[in-house]
């Protein structure tokens, strides 16, 4: 089969669950053509994976790229040249709309199959004049999948969607995210001995909570001897390095900015915390859990189908920080319940978000496409 892949290139989940099916696929003898503005930024170079980057449409007249137009007429130029047998549409604005146009355009016609990732449907799909063209690719595309039952209830109620919604969970490769990947050399880098580690790590957007990592640490610091390590880049940076300062507790904190390889980062965490009002699996919990480290997370939305209460990590309401100072607190003061937790995660992590299972499912789906059209 050759499948097209269309998803965002930046550092972020539904580019990097894309980038992994398409590697994924490519190893078991799938000619994939990932199609995007840049190179997607875990990608690697493999037999059968191939990148053709979307270049704007430079016109005097126009005063933006027009980046819905080229990326549709790249999909319309991939699936003509390469013969595609159906292209795959991470996140669904803008990419699910413009690969249904593409299949409209190009001669062979082609099934479409958009995997909605989580903002797309609840932050960003929100937006009023977004909502019914979001809509409408939606209930266009051939398959429909999501990657929490959290997030096919809310996309069916909120977008009135008729068709199926097939969940497909998220997933890691066990060998990358590993606990054995800890490195004392690397702690060092982050924390002196004597620290204990809090690590966060997210795309710093409101959505994150980020206000609450700072004022939940402070907290925690008062009573254990921790550093906070953050992890990535955002909009809130600023605002949540005052706040820092505000509450005196600038130099108890990591910036380590965007971090290519978080694997050789996570093993050495005590605990994540991730505090988001959304989430719509959390990447963030499973790759933690997959390095054998404990989780505090909010109890948002598809977060209670990965992280596993009391087991994996501890869940709390996203405002409610004296609940999760305290279990961070438990954590970072009981290395047998933080070794428990993190050996649990996982296991958790091997039985139920395993890299081949999801490709294996994701086949299925491509199968179910091409027979339904
Ligand atoms: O975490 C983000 O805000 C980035 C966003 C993305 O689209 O890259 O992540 C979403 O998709 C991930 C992969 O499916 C999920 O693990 C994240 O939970 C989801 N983020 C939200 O729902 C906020």
């Amino acid at each position: 089969m050759r499948i097209g892949i269309v998803c965002h290139p930046t550092i972020g989940g539904s580019g990097l669950i894309a980038t992994q099916l398409g590697i994924g696929l490519a190893r078991i003898g799938y000619e994939v053509h990932f199609i995007s503005h840049a190179r997607p930024f875990k990608l690697v170079d493999e037999k059968g994976i191939f990148f053709h980057c979307v270049e704007g449409i430079d016109y005097p007249l126009f005063d933006d790229p027009l980046y819905t137009f080229a990326l549709t007429a790249k999909i319309v130029e991939i699936a003509n040249t390469y013969d595609l047998d159906l292209v795959h549409a991470h996140y669904s604005i803008p990419h699910s709309l413009c690969a249904y146009l593409a299949s409209e355009i190009t001669h062979k016609k082609f099934p479409t199959v958009t995997t909605i990732h989580g903002t797309d449907v609840t932050v960003v799909g929100q937006d009023k004049p977004l909502y019914p063209l979001n809509r409408f690719s939606i209930n266009k595309s051939t398959v429909v999948t999501t990657v929490s039952n959290f997030q096919r209830r809310y996309t069916k109620e909120q977008f009135d969607i008729r068709k199926s919604i097939e969940v497909i969970y998220n997933f890691i490769d066990l060998d990358v995210f590993s606990p054995k990947h800890a490195s004392l050399e690397r702690r060092r880098m982050l924390a002196s001995d004597d620290e204990k580690i809090l690590m966060h790590i997210s795309n710093f957007r409101p959505v994150k909570n980020t206000e609450a990592v700072i004022e939940t640490f402070h907290m925690v610091q008062a009573k254990v001897n921790a550093r906070l390590v953050l992890l990535g880049n955002g909009p809130d940076l600023n605002k949540i390095k005052l706040l820092c300062q505000q509450l005196g507790i600038a130099e108890k904190v990591t910036f380590l900015g965007d971090v290519m390889h978080v694997e050789n980062i996570i093993p050495n965490a005590d605990c994540v915390f991730q505090p988001s009002y959304h989430e719509s699996f959390s990447m963030v919990a499973l790759e933690a859990m997959a390095c054998g480290v404990p989780t505090v997370t909010s109890n948002a939305d598809g977060i209670p189908e990965v992280v596993e209460q009391g087991k994996s990590g501890f869940m709390s309401e996203p405002n409610d920080i004296l609940a999760m100072a305290k279990d961070i607190i438990d954590v970072l003061s009981d290395t047998q319940l933080q070794q428990r937790m993190g050996a649990y995660g996982r296991k958790r992590a091997e039985q139920n978000f395993c890299w081949s299972d999801k490709i294996a499912e994701y086949v299925k789906c491509y199968e179910n496409a091409i027979l339904k059209y």
